[in-house]
């Protein structure tokens, strides 16, 4: 619907960005920190940049939050690395790593900008790995204690917390994230035993939050999209209705009502994937409630009728290159939208109907902690980054969530991927999101000097206007 006027973001809206420990910081041994599953993947592609260093923000993040407080920032969303805490993931406490996190948070407070913080994001500790990963349920024992460590620490300084980053990228592209133990009998079965125990992980977290710091919030942060059928064909609407299920509510329904969505349940025990869930399981996640919804997005999802063709699950390895199932969906190209260079699909108005399909379901205030174009940004000779392709990507996005805010939505806050170039999770250096460019190649570490996009100095004015800016 249209509206003849639109509702302004409030005053207290959280402008801000987002990065991930692995992907921005580097120092990936430095001071006692361990390796996660990250450091250990064998399957990066050849020439793809390597988080050894990735922007080098462990050593830089001085300079790093003085550019932030520059762009104005309200908020800066990153993540814990759990190995810096915690090498082997539990174990014995590294002081340096916390005392790490202490300055960072300390120096965003002294600039004004609100720490929001992701637990967990993509990083499980290898040392846990080795003993089985999440599909050993004594992970989400050594979550727990890290997340008790975590609000112990922290919890006088941050107000709000997230749990873990894109489970459902997790569970429906394991393979390419390291989670899957080598020689898993059935991969996907093993994937949503994981998946179960990372819901009951993140339940306690959330009850933990509750109980060391009371004032703070806390909220899940999965990757949430719309789905469209490809046609009014019922088949297609059923195959749409069916992906979105499995993709957005089997994971949301959980960390909100403490109990799964019925198509998504009955898609696991028709698979033979359903995991084991006790009387115990079903109290610990009914006790874990969210404050609030963060999600990440980026695209739609358009989908028709299986066919004998689809594709097993498991997914392409990109999280947005959707392909199928067979007996469930079939990703199509939606004809209607464009695509970014790297093969992605842009969709600003699907972020409004994201949006509404999460309020008209949870009636929870709903946070964005990514939303971006990657692309292959250059250096001027003059040191210019000219950027008008993200800034109108992100424009469109903005004014898109002022619509839905307008429909009715309770809206706390945008932090876009990313706020510095940082190392892709999957396409190396060379797919840059962030508002500063930072001087290196795949391989080729150059200055790694910070430069400010065109794309920094209008995201300011949209910060200062509190609303979108031509
Ligand atoms: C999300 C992840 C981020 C980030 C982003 C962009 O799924 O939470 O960590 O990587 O996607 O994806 P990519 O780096 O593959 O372009």
């Amino acid at each position: 619907m249209d509206h003849s006027q639109t509702r302004p973001f409030p005053a207290s809206f959280l402008w801000g960005a987002s990065t991930s420990a692995y992907q921005v910081e580097g120092g990936w041994n430095a001071d006692g920190k361990g390796p996660s599953v990250i450091d250990t993947r064998t399957q990066l592609p050849a020439g793809t940049a390597d988080v050894t260093v990735a922007s080098d923000h462990y050593h830089r993040f001085a300079q790093d939050v003085a550019l932030f407080a520059e762009l104005g920032l309200r908020a800066y969303r990153f993540s814990i690395a759990w190995t810096r805490l915690i090498p082997d993931g539990d174990g014995a406490v590294n002081p340096d790593g916390v005392a790490f996190y202490h300055r960072l948070i300390d120096a965003l407070l002294r600039a004004g900008i609100e720490p929001v913080v992701t637990m967990y994001h993509f990083d499980l500790p290898a040392g846990l790995q080795d003993k089985g990963g999440w599909s050993n349920r004594g992970t989400v024992d050594a979550f727990e204690r890290y997340v008790r460590l975590l609000v112990s620490e922290y919890g006088a300084k941050v107000c709000h917390w997230l749990t873990i980053n894109e489970q459902n990228t997790m569970i429906l592209f394991g393979s390419a994230l390291g989670l899957v133990p080598p020689g898993s009998a059935d991969p996907q079965r093993e994937l949503y035993r994981q998946n179960h125990h990372m819901l009951l992980a993140q339940a306690r977290a959330m009850a933990v939050v509750h109980q060391l710091a009371p004032q703070a919030k806390v909220g899940p942060a999965p990757n949430i999209a719309c789905v469209y059928p490809a046609s009014c064909d019922p088949l297609d609407v059923l195959a749409a209705d069916d992906f979105s299920a499995i993709r957005n509510w089997l994971y949301l329904d959980v960390a909100v009502h403490g109990r799964y969505n019925p198509t998504a349940w009955s898609y696991l025990v028709e698979r033979g994937w359903a995991p084991e869930v006790s009387a115990d399981d079903l109290a610990t996640l009914r006790a874990g409630r969210p404050d609030f919804i963060a999600f990440n997005y980026y695209t739609s999802h358009t989908v028709a009728a299986a066919r004998d063709d689809s594709p097993a699950a498991g997914g392409s390895g990109d999280q947005h290159l959707l392909i199928g199932e067979p007996g469930v969906y079939r990703g199509v190209d939606n004809p209607h939208l464009q695509r970014t260079g790297f093969g992605w699909e842009m969709d600003p108005i699907g972020l409004r109907n994201t949006f509404r399909q999460l309020y008209d379901r949870y009636r929870l205030p709903l946070l964005v902690t990514e939303n971006g174009l990657g692309a292959d940004d250059v250096l001027e000779p003059d040191g210019a980054v000219h950027d008008p392709y993200r800034i109108d990507y992100l424009h469109q996005h903005i004014t898109q969530m002022q619509a839905a805010l307008t429909d009715g939505v309770e809206i706390m806050g945008y932090c876009p991927w990313s706020a510095i170039d940082l190392v892709s999770t999957h396409q190396g250096m060379r797919k840059r999101y962030g508002f500063v460019y930072v001087d290196r190649g795949e391989d080729d570490l150059r200055t790694l000097d910070r430069i400010r996009k065109d794309s920094f100095h209008w995201y300011r004015r949209v910060i200062t206007a509190n609303g979108p800016v031509a």
